[in-house]
């Protein structure tokens, strides 16, 4: 950078933050101190490997990192829990607390009582605090040298995907997004990249492209998006939790029409029609005998029944079928809006069916109609052993199994063993608001919590006195990633590998994950075997060794470390499964027949209505119709805003300013409530109430309201929450397959506000 002042320094780092960007960084630093952030200097843009450019909230963390509200030193809690009542301790005092009661507790209960909680504030191969894969990071790390901990499979954003998308293909792949260059049409549901992939080198860019080289791309998502609004020729308002009704009359229209690859279907596919059933099976189980109503419910899944249950105009339901029947190639892409709701798993399986109805499988510009997969990035973890704990919960499941978790067993999705040795009695929440914001039903979560018999010792690191961070017992100041090293990757059109440098020495009092557990490893007796003598630089320079070991071209460590980033240009486009749909007999699909499995053997033993063989609709619980919306009328989504990370950077007021928390309401909806644009609003159901800022919006279809997730939490002394939380309002309903969130799925009331009576 030539104009750059002499005394300024550039220090190449990273944002790291879940939004599934990761964009690259300089910090520009003056006497020690950060002063700004810019988009890091990583060479010339091009379609093939644009560069990162970081977003809006990336750029303006600074003031995040230096708000004056940054816990400073450890915090012991004093009053009732969740009362957010705390003293200033020392480290040593908070470390010996600590230290005491994981004996105690271990001794008590054994360590399946100790849970790592759910987690997304931290990426990186040291930090990392989503624990999915027991084996790395500095926290399991040191868990497992202490006898282990209860775990968890699943996340809070891709449940239902997961669990149902291996029933169709055994293995899940994703077409890389920079094949999307090859599209004809691009159909995008319940997904709006726009806002969840912000970040120079993420889908949009790829979307863009797309659309230069004429690509059309149509969105189906109840709200007007801004990926619809600036990417989209047209926008489909679905209503929520009915997706399947709509693709089940794209099947109906496409087999009608003959618009059916049926070579494509009879080589590859298991349970279309009839002719290609599992042996055993009855008549009329077939996909197609449900579509066009020759199945147990004999209701032929036509344009006009559709039209009633979606609320989509039947002349656009024939129209969006022919589009997707006669465009070749046609890419079908699934966000995971759709599956975070009441029987998410449906969806998740309807897509595929539609990919292979149409050929598209395996296809450059086609795809299998899942989520985009990416070029992976080769790099080492810090190891962490293994967990001699074999029991783990879906992570939504966690607050059940502080209830009730020894009689938890596989029905309420326990793995590794029969049942839970234990109740959860102590929580450690690392990097994490899943404690209290970001779980469903906050008022009863925090019932729960502040009983101190239930969950018996609580122990938060944040940077940040958090809704969550209330609930501890004692609360630990981390370090912000700019002031930590470490390594993050990214996969999407392009890998790559950032190495985000230390910006400036550790603020106050505030230590990172890896001292913190060297310091309680040391306290219990464990420090040598934790750390082996290594410091975090050590571990990384292992994790670029294993890196160099996969790709011959990977930098060194130093030469790593000074540059910041390694990017990796494609070849060629990731095309899913197109080793099977070259030559399926010598590569089967990894499911149990071989083929892609629209009727699922597996399921159909299950023999449970609510998780069927073949995907369909299942009217959803506080679905447009369930009886309790003649008491709740509107269908409340909430949605990922780019106005935060979840619940980071809520307490940032320049993003405020740029995107405030409103809740979107139609003309229509606002007009009968009396209710205008800057008006506050209640928002209620039986589980809770919010007052929010109303915002009238045609970008919202009628009989739905919008909430953007993750503001803080803030109860009044009644419970009436300020902030507009939409997790106040969500339900805790474990979904039937995957013990999912279905926290998009909640019916509300909206009335005007009229003013605090406290
Ligand atoms: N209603 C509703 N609820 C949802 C969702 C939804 O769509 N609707 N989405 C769900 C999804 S997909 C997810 S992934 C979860 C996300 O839920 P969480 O994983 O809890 O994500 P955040 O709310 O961003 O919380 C991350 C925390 O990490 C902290 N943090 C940031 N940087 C650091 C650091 O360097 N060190 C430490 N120690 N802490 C740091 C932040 O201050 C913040 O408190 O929410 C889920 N909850
Ligand atoms: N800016 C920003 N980006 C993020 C995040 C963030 O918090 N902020 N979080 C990141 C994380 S961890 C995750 S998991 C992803 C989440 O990514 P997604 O789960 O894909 O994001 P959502 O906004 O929950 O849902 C996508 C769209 O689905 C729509 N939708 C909701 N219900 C339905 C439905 O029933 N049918 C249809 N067709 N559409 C529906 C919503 O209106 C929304 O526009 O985003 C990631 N990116
Ligand atoms: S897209 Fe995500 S990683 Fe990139 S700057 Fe924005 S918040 Fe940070
Ligand atoms: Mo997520």
């Amino acid at each position: 950078m030539s104009h750059l002042p002499p005394e300024e320094k550039l220090i190449p780092t990273s944002c790291v933050h879940n939004c599934s960007g990761r964009c690259f960084l300089h910090a520009h630093v003056k006497d020690g101190k950060l002063i700004r952030l810019s988009p890091g200097e990583e060479g010339p843009d091009s379609p093939d490997c644009p560069q990162t450019r970081a977003c809006l909230r990336g750029l303006a963390q600074r003031h995040w990192l230096d708000h004056p509200d940054r816990l400073q030193y450890p915090l012991k809690r004093v009053g009732k829990r969740g009362e957010g009542h705390f003293q200033r301790i020392s480290w040593d005092e908070a470390i010996t607390a600590i230290a005491a009661e994981m004996t105690r507790i271990k001794e008590a209960y054994g360590n399946a009582a100790m849970y790592l909680n759910y987690g997304t504030g931290v990426y990186g191969q040291i930090s990392q605090s989503w624990i999915d894969d027991s084996s790395r990071g500095a926290l399991p790390r040191f868990f497992n040298l202490f006898g282990g901990f209860l775990g968890y499979y699943n996340t809070y954003s891709a449940a239902c995907y997961s669990a149902a998308a291996p029933y169709t293909f055994g293995e899940v792949e994703g077409q890389s997004p920079d094949d999307l260059l090859n599209a004809g049409l691009i159909v995008l549901f319940a997904d709006n990249p726009a806002e969840t992939r912000m970040g120079g080198a993420n889908i949009p860019h790829y979307l863009s492209l797309a659309k230069e080289r004429g690509a059309k791309i149509i969105v189906i998502d109840p709200r007007h998006s801004d990926t619809a609004a600036s990417l989209a020729d047209k926008w489909i308002p679905v209503k929520p939790t009915t997706d399947n009704a709509l693709m089940a009359a794209l099947a109906y229209v496409l087999i009608s029409e003959e618009l059916v690859d049926q070579a494509f279907l009879d080589q590859y596919c298991l349970g279309f029609d009839e002719a290609h059933m599992p042996p055993g099976i009855p008549a009329g189980q077939s996909y197609k005998s449900y579509i066009m109503g020759l199945g147990e419910d004999k209701i032929a899944k036509s344009p006009a029944w559709a039209e009633a249950v979606t609320g989509v105009p039947r002349e656009d339901i024939v129209s969006l079928a022919r589009e997707i029947g006669l465009t070749k190639p046609c890419a079908l892409v699934q966000g995971l809006g759709w599956q975070r709701h009441a029987y998410g798993e449906q969806a998740v399986r309807a897509l595929p069916v539609l990919a292979a109805m149409t050929g598209n499988i395996g296809r450059e510009g086609g795809g299998p109609g899942l989520r985009p997969g990416g070029h992976k990035m080769p790099m080492g973890w810090m190891p962490a052993g293994t967990n001699p704990v074999k029991a783990r919960i879906s992570c939504f499941t966690w607050t059940d199994a502080i209830r009730r978790g020894q009689e938890m067993t596989a029905a309420d999705g326990v793995k590794g063993a029969k049942r839970l040795p234990a109740n959860i009695k102590m929580i450690w929440n690392y990097a994490s608001n899943t404690l209290i914001n970001q779980h469903a039903d906050i008022n009863a979560t925090a019932k729960l919590l502040a009983d101190e018999r239930q969950c018996e010792f609580i122990v938060l690191h944040d940077l940040f006195m958090t809704p969550s961070a209330k609930f501890a017992d004692i609360v630990l100041p981390d370090v912000s990633h700019f002031e930590r090293e470490d390594i993050v990757t990214f996969s999407a059109g392009i890998a790559y590998a950032i190495y985000h440098r230390k910006v400036r020495e550790p603020m106050y009092e505030c230590r990172s994950v890896y001292d913190v557990c060297s310091a309680l490893a040391g306290k219990l007796g464990f420090a040598e075997a934790y750390t082996g003598g290594k410091t975090e630089q050590d571990w990384l320079r292992e994790c670029v060794r294993e890196a160099q070991r996969q790709d011959a071209e990977f930098p060194d460590f130093e030469e790593f470390r000074r540059i910041g980033i390694y990017k990796k240009k494609p070849a060629r486009p990731i095309i899913a499964y197109e080793r099977q749909i070259r030559d399926v007999s010598a590569n089967p699909f990894a499911t149990p027949s071989g083929r892609i499995e629209i009727f699922s053997p597996r399921l159909w033993e299950m023999n449970n209505p609510l998780i069927p063989a073949i995907p369909k609709y299942l009217p959803a619980w506080e679905g447009p119709d369930d009886q309790l919306a003649e008491r709740f009328p509107l269908q409340c989504i909430g949605y990922h805003s780019k106005r935060r990370v979840h619940s980071t950077f809520d307490n940032l007021a320049v993003l405020e300013e740029a995107v405030p928390q409103e809740i979107w309401l139609n003309p229509g909806d606002a007009g009968a409530r009396g209710l205008q644009s800057g008006e506050k609003a209640r928002v209620f159901n039986d589980r809770g109430e919010v007052v929010i800022p109303v915002k009238v919006t045609p970008r919202v279809r009628p009989g739905v309201v919008a909430i953007p997730q993750g503001a803080w939490w803030q109860p009044d002394t009644r419970g009436i929450d300020h902030r507009g939380n939409i997790n106040t309002l969500t339900k805790y309903q474990p979904t039937p397959l995957a013990f999912g969130n279905p926290q998009h799925t909640n019916l509300v009331e909206v009335v005007k506000w009229e003013g605090d009576a406290e």
